[in-house]
């Protein structure tokens, strides 16, 4: 039975994490649980010591050096993999993803064999709700432009509900992500995409965290949005030479403009109903 573990990077979560464990602990048995805190000043450590004293499927990573979302996803990743795991999925600890969508995710993965599967509130029946509404717009805009500027063939960029094969996690190269705080998300889906693994989205409804306070603010939305400009100009060794992402790239853009269909031109009437507008391009030669 192949094991999948969720990875929860957390930093002050002590509210949310005693109930988070339990409702991940009541999935299927092959389902583990690594949480990867830096020493949370309010002791999320502590309480996670405690439980997987008596919980084989829990184990903690306890970073007392280091601290950041980006670099705790690293470690955590390469821990997952030390631990043996065939699949790690990541998610935030403050409830916004929903445990219930694990078994979906697993599911997809094994049906489509795609490398990555994303909870996505961006395709038909994901969504969010209960958020403030500019923080709902910041993750919109910061979507539209990681999309615009590395072109991913993906809807939502910015996720942090994914599941990863091993084989892909085995493949990144870890000591090129430079990303400290949540652009590792962006880091790694380029690095897997430019070495050709494939995604696929299945819907979520993101919900706003359960309790506690927000991690995020403007100190790490800049860093993160100047670090997209970085891995669209320089992407150094996340893209491999020889990677084959420019031509895919192209075909993708293609492919998005022929779905566009194409437009009627404006020296021309416009077609007469009944006639298609393939139809009057092709005519028109
Ligand atoms: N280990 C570790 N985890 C972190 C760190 N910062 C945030 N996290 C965790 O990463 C996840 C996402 O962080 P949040 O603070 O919820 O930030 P967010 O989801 O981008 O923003 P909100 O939508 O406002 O909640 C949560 O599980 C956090 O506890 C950190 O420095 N170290
Ligand atoms: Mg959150």
């Amino acid at each position: 039975m192949s094991r999948v573990i969720v990875m929860l990077p957390t930093y002050n979560e002590a509210e949310n994490i005693e109930p988070l464990l339990d409702a991940l602990l009541a999935l299927e048995p092959r389902v583990e649980i690594l949480v990867v805190d830096d020493d949370s000043p309010d002791k999320t450590w502590l309480l996670v010591q405690r439980r997987a004293a008596e919980e084989p499927r829990l184990h903690l990573l306890y970073r007392k050096t280091d601290r950041g979302r980006g670099k705790a996803g690293v470690a955590g990743m390469r821990k997952a993999l030390e631990l043996g795991a065939d699949a790690v999925i990541e998610m935030d600890a403050d409830w916004s993803h929903d445990p219930r969508y694990i078994p979906r995710m697993i599911a997809a993965a094994e049906r489509t064999g795609a490398a990555i599967v994303i909870g996505s509130r961006r395709v038909d029946g994901g969504g969010e709700a209960g958020r403030h509404p500019l923080r709902a717009i910041i993750t919109w805009a910061a979507n539209a432009y990681i999309r615009l500027l590395l072109e991913f063939p993906v809807r939502d960029t910015t996720t942090g509900y994914r599941y990863y094969t091993r084989a892909c996690l085995e493949a990144m190269p870890w000591e090129a992500i430079r990303a400290e705080g949540p652009e590792i998300l962006q880091e790694l889906m380029l690095a897997a995409d430019a070495r050709g693994f494939r995604m696929v989205e299945i819907p979520i409804r993101f919900v706003d965290r359960r309790a506690g306070r927000s991690n995020f603010n403007l100190r790490i939305m800049l860093r993160s949005l100047g670090s997209i400009v970085r891995l669209w100009l320089r992407p150094g060794a996340l893209v491999p030479e020889g990677s084959d992402l420019a031509r895919r790239r192209r075909q993708r853009r293609r492919r998005r403009l022929r779905a566009a269909g194409p437009r009627p031109r404006r020296d021309r009437p416009h077609p007469s109903p009944g006639v298609s507008l393939a139809a009057t391009a092709q005519g028109a030669g």
